[in-house]
């Protein structure tokens, strides 16, 4: 029988200043640590200890030469953490923040996420303290090849298939994959988030923003509830805040905000034109890091220094980087009568804001299921490298579609509560941590 006091200090002793990694964990222990103790087979296996262990971390030198010509020193890491689905998979993240401790939390909840994609693929994740705030495109082209001459060691594409997250788009998977394709001389689907004409899939860029839209239709269905006339609070202004916005407006919701680290971005109007939606993609890569012209270009109100959880909204979206939504936001969010919350990013609320939002009875989405959609068209970019064709934009779309509705049907039978409550974070950390486990069993040790 596992006590989870016992568990968390244990973990915690093993684990030492990673807070992230200890979040995620203890919201997963938490959530399904009686299904564990109800199954003697799990408990025997010591499933608990098996599966918040990654299988290995690779931690690297990455020296590069600035555009002073100045020598540049960061870290880069490949976390493996679980591979009984399937190759490991998971995005490489390029943030001033990101340290070992932030890459395992982010594989370990990757490893249920992708759980939930009903696709065959294991947990990674990946990245470097590399900040490409200000950086030009030839540094990035430099840091990048560095960073894969390194990497390319431990990947490969029926071992552990690397993608994008934040930091690493269209542009950096191009300069990684092109210093792989250098190295090892072959065409293979070693990253997903390739560019169209060499390999990549139609609505990968989009997938996040629009599986989480998926998903949210089907939580507000779910309360009988519809889309249309939303008003939605999205923060970030990426690679995922831009395809939310867009679905959720092609849904019928009013998107009035974004936000960067300067501030957030009021637009009452909507950000639901295609020419909004182009421009949060050209100050993404512009690679300065701030929201704030977008209010100058389209005549809408910029907030420096402020997150968008205060303006009174239906729907809020948390798409940016983990932690971003806290309890005194949650709690603005409630007093101004927010309907359902979705996490897009991972992780992308506190621990007692989550607790806080369930407590209320709010409909709430956590990041491993809503946000699922990316990861599951990486999934099926390797199906269409494999297979050497390419599917329409219909047809992935459409995959897409279903994987999300699937999700949300794994979520409704783990998650509801005897009052008729869908605990979403309870149904997805089940749902994803049944099929992991039963594949450790089934695969001995
Ligand atoms: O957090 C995520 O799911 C991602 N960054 C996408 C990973 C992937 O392999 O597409």
């Amino acid at each position: 029988m596992y006590r989870l006091d016992e568990f968390m200090a244990d973990l915690e002793r093993k684990n030492p200043a990673e807070p992230e990694f200890i979040q995620a964990a203890r919201e997963v222990v938490e959530s399904i640590i009686d299904v564990v103790n109800d199954n003697p087979a799990y408990v025997h296996a010591k499933i608990l200890e098996r599966i918040t262990e990654p299988d290995r971390v690779y931690s690297f030198k990455v020296e590069w030469e600035d555009d002073n010509g100045d020598v540049q020193v960061n870290r880069g890491y490949r976390v493996q953490f679980n591979n009984a689905l399937g190759p490991y998979k998971g995005g490489l993240r390029f943030h001033a923040s990101v340290t070992l401790g932030s890459l395992k939390f982010l594989g370990f909840e990757q490893t249920f996420k992708n759980s939930l994609t009903t696709l065959p693929l294991g947990g990674g994740k990946g990245g470097s303290d590399f900040n490409p705030r200000g950086k030009s495109d030839n540094e990035i082209l430099r840091f990048c090849r560095s960073f894969m001459t390194e990497l390319q060691k431990y990947i490969g594409p029926n071992t552990d298939v690397p993608a994008g997250d934040i930091g690493v788009g269209a542009r950096e998977i191009g300069y990684l994959y092109g210093q792989y394709k250098r190295l090892q001389a072959e065409n293979t689907g070693v990253l997903t988030g390739k560019g169209r004409s060499w390999g990549g899939s139609l609505i990968r860029p989009e997938a996040t923003g629009f599986g989480s839209m998926y998903f949210a239709e089907e939580m507000v269905k779910a309360h009988g509830d519809t889309f249309e006339g939303k008003r939605v609070a999205i923060s970030g202004f990426g690679n995922v805040a831009w395809g939310a916005a867009m679905k959720a407006s092609m849904l019928g919701a009013k998107v009035v905000t974004i936000s960067g680290p300067d501030g957030y971005i009021l637009d009452e109007e909507g950000v639901n034109t295609p020419e909004k939606w182009a421009y949060m993609v050209a100050l993404r890569n512009s690679n300065n890091d701030v929201v704030a012209p977008y209010a100058k270009r389209f005549n809408a109100k910029f907030i420096p220094n402020r997150k968008p959880w205060e303006v009174k909204v239906d729907m809020a979206f948390p798409c940016a980087i983990q932690n971003e939504l806290n309890l005194d936001d949650a709690k603005t969010l409630v007093a101004n009568g927010v309907k359902y919350v979705v996490e897009t990013s991972n992780m992308g609320c506190t621990a007692d804001a989550v607790t806080f939002i369930l407590n209320q009875k709010i409909p709430f989405g956590p990041g491993k299921a809503a946000n699922a959609g990316g990861v599951a068209v990486s999934g099926l970019e390797m199906s269409q490298n494999a297979m050497k064709l390419s599917w329409s934009e219909e047809e992935v779309d459409a995959k897409l579609h279903t994987i999300m509705k699937s999700i949300h049907s794994s979520c409704i039978e783990h998650g509801t509560e005897s009052d008729g409550y869908i605990n979403y974070v309870r149904g997805a950390n089940i749902a994803g941590f049944k099929k992991v486990a039963d594949a450790m069993l089934d695969l001995g040790y």
